[in-house]
């Protein structure tokens, strides 16, 4: 493990499958998956385990927003920072002149700090502990021209693969609607990761006017992970 200091209370590197609670065990096996510097000392929060993003992954979204975006946005906003997984890739592609990442569970925003060290990247990154729609209205409002939105929202936990078509207009805390209303009064290149379900008629009725919003699924190992939607003026080509 890198550095001496323990995790603080709720945060935890789990070092054997005989430690981890029964509902994080299949995350734990996909652990080089989920972080591949895991074994230099890792923090989770056992909430966090479902939502990070599996480092490949983080890196090709990384890439292909860096790729795709406009010149002029060099500012990388990321909403829901989680643990880390997706802000650290964001720093990795030394795409960004800064990467704001912000986090509402003071437990969760230090396993993301942590772990930035551990991939040697927190001087990229400027972190932000509240609400992401408070933060940015309150503090990231000037930044708005310069900036990609990037965000990955908690999706009601793992149940969401119970339903064979993910209604996105029942997604918890947050619907659909109210993240891409929010967050586009911010700025107009917003991409969100989403589950691989999603219902892509929902997708689809949230881009307005002629610009097409491209949708991307992310796979690995032969089967789909999530996907992402694109707004704005993302040029792929
Ligand atoms: P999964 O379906 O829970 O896992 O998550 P997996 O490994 O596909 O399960 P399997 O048993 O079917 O193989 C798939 C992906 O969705 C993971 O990579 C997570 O990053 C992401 N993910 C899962 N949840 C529950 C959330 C969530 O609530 N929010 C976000 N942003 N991502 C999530």
């Amino acid at each position: 493990m890198s550095g001496e200091e323990d995790p603080p209370l709720d945060v935890h590197h789990y070092e054997h499958r005989g430690k981890v609670p029964w509902d994080i065990q299949n995350y734990w096996s996909q652990r080089y998956d989920l972080f591949s510097k895991y074994d230099d000392g890792v923090w989770l929060t056992d909430d966090a385990w479902f939502g990070v993003t599996p480092e490949p992954v983080a890196t090709k979204i990384a890439d292909d927003i860096a790729r795709a975006a406009p010149p002029e946005r060099k500012i990388l906003v990321d909403a829901f920072a989680g643990a880390g997984g997706n802000t650290i890739a964001f720093a990795l592609s030394g795409h960004w002149k800064r990467v704001y990442a912000i986090e509402k569970n003071p437990a969760v925003l230090r396993c993301a700090q942590h772990n930035a060290e551990v991939y040697g990247v927190s001087d990229k990154i400027t972190w932000f502990l509240g609400d992401c729609f408070d933060v940015i209205k309150s503090q990231l409002k000037d930044l708005a021209p310069y900036s990609v939105l990037f965000a990955s929202p908690p999706w009601g936990g793992p149940g969401y693969r119970s339903a064979s078509v993910f209604d996105l207009r029942t997604m918890e805390p947050y619907s659909l609607t109210t993240l891409y209303t929010e967050y586009s009064m911010f700025t107009p290149h917003v991409v969100l990761y989403l589950p691989r379900t999603s219902d892509l008629n929902q997708l689809a009725r949230t881009v307005k006017g002629d610009r097409p919003a491209p949708v991307m699924h992310y796979c690995m190992r032969g089967a789909s992970k999530a996907l992402c939607i694109f707004y704005g003026n993302f040029q792929f080509s």
